[in-house]
C-alpha cells in the first residue's frame, strides 16, 4: 500500500496566512457567564446557540455551578480578578462585535465587568439578569440586584428579563412595594440606561408566552408564542445569546430579536430531555433536521 506523505513547508519567517489559506472569522461574541456542567443553561447554552448561529465564542467563566437537568445545588463564584483576566486577555488578541452578559457571581465581578465593558462603549451589550434558576434556585443577592442597576443596565443595548426578574430589578429595594405592571417596570428599566428592555413571558401566567420589546418611545414589537408543554432547563439564556448572535450578525434591534425568538422556540419545539429533570433545547435542531432529510433521501 502506498502511503502518501504532505509536508507543509513552514517559513518562520512568513506569516501563517501565506501557507494555510485562511477562511474570515466569523463574527466574535464574548458571554461573561456561569458554567453549567448540565449542559442546559450558562456558558454552554451561550457557546452552543453562538456556535449554532454562525458566531465564534469567547466565554469567560464567572462561576462554577454544580447542578444538573433537575436545580441548582451550589454556585461558586471566582475571583473578580481571575474573571477580568480571562477578559482582558481575549479582548486584547481579538475583536468583539457584541458582548453578552448572564450568571454573574457577586457584587465584585459584576463591578469588574462593568469597568470592562465601559472601555468598549461602540461594542452592543445584551445583558441577560439572571437572578434565579428556572426551578427557582436564588442566583443573585439584593447587593447584586442593586449592583446590577447601578453598574451594567446603565450600559445595556438590550436587557432580557422574565416578568420576575422585570419586577425584581424595577423596584429600588424591596421594602413592601407593591410590584408594578409590566410595561412600567419595562419604562422604569429603560429609564436606569438600557436602551430596549425585552420582557419575556415564559414566566407569566398566560395562554401563550408573549414577549415584548420596549424603547424609550414605547413598545417597538410584541410577539405571541404557542406555549410548549413542559419545563425548560437555558431558555432564556439561548434567547439572550441569540439575541447576541443576531445583533452580530448584522441585524437591527427589531429584526435581530424576531429571529432570535424564533430560533429560540424552534430549539425548545424540539427540545429533548437527556435526564430525570427538565428539557433541554436543541440548539443544533437545524443540523438534526438537515441530517434527517439527507437520510430520507
Ligand atoms: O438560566 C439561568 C442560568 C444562567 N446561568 C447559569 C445557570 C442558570 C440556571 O440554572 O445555572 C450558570
Amino acid at each position: 500500500m502506498e502511503v502518501s506523505v504532505f509536508r507543509v513547508e513552514f517559513d518562520s519567517t512568513k506569516s501563517l496566512s501565506a501557507v494555510v489559506a485562511m477562511s474570515e472569522s466569523p463574527p466574535i461574541v464574548l458571554t461573561f457567564a456561569g458554567a453549567d456542567p448540565s449542559g442546559g443553561a450558562g456558558l454552554q447554552a451561550d457557546i452552543l446557540t453562538l456556535s449554532s448561529m454562525g458566531c465564534h465564542p469567547l466565554s469567560v467563566v464567572t462561576a462554577v455551578t454544580v447542578q444538573d437537568t433537575r436545580g441548582v445545588e451550589d454556585v461558586f463564584a471566582l475571583d473578580a480578578e481571575w474573571v477580568a483576566d480571562q477578559a482582558r486577555c481575549v479582548l486584547e488578541d481579538m475583536p468583539v462585535t457584541v458582548f453578552k452578559i448572564g450568571l454573574l457571581g457577586s457584587v465584585e465581578i459584576i463591578a469588574a465587568i462593568a469597568e470592562i465593558v465601559s472601555d468598549y462603549p461602540e461594542v452592543p451589550l445584551v445583558l441577560d439578569p439572571v437572578l434565579a434558576s428556572g426551578r427557582g434556585d436564588e442566583l443573585a443577592s439584593d447587593d447584586m440586584v442593586a449592583a446590577l442597576r447601578e453598574l451594567l443596565i446603565p450600559q445595556a443595548t438590550v436587557l432580557t428579563p422574565n416578568g420576575l426578574e422585570a419586577r425584581r430589578l424595577a423596584i429600588e429595594e424591596a421594602d413592601g412595594e407593591d410590584y408594578p405592571a409590566l410595561p412600567e417596570c419595562a419604562r422604569r428599566l429603560l429609564a436606569l440606561g438600557s436602551e430596549y428592555v425585552l420582557i419575556t413571558g415564559t414566566h407569566e401566567n398566560t395562554a401563550e408566552v408573549v414577549n415584548t420589546l420596549y424603547t424609550e418611545g414605547g413598545v417597538v414589537r410584541s410577539d405571541a408564542w404557542p406555549r410548549l408543554p413542559g419545563s425548560y432547563h437555558g431558555s432564556g439564556c439561548t434567547l439572550a445569546a441569540a439575541i447576541a448572535a443576531t445583533i452580530a450578525n448584522g441585524l437591527e434591534m427589531a429584526e435581530a430579536v424576531r429571529d432570535a425568538q424564533d430560533y429560540t422556540w424552534q430549539a425548545l419545539n424540539s427540545g429533548y430531555r437527556p435526564g430525570m429533570g427538565q428539557l433541554i433545547p436543541d440548539r443544533l435542531f437545524w443540523a438534526r433536521e438537515e441530517e434527517k432529510a439527507e437520510g430520507a433521501e
